[in-house]
């Protein structure tokens, strides 16, 4: 990878919120998910786990939490999901 693809890359991370959360999920688009949004993509999801992922607690699952809470294994990787 060329130094000019990474930063291209790195531009194009900044410009976009959504990188993490697929727009399967986010269905609305603002960059996060709500507690609604998650259960849509994972009906296994419960409040207090939805409560778990969202660590800054602003009632919405941003990518940096959605990572983590996938690194973390509360929810399947959607990538991987079977
Ligand atoms: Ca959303
Ligand atoms: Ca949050």
């Amino acid at each position: 990878m060329s130094r000019v693809s990474i930063g291209a890359l790195l531009a194009m991370l900044m410009a976009t919120s959504a990188f993490a959360l697929s727009a399967e999920i986010d269905t609305d688009g603002d960059g996060m998910a709500s507690l609604a949004e998650i259960q849509a993509f994972y009906p296994e999801v419960t409040e207090e786990l939805f409560g778990e992922m969202d660590t800054d607690g602003d009632g919405y699952v941003n990518d940096e939490e959605f990572l983590t809470a996938v690194g973390a294994e509360l929810i399947p990787d959607p990538e991987t999901d079977s």
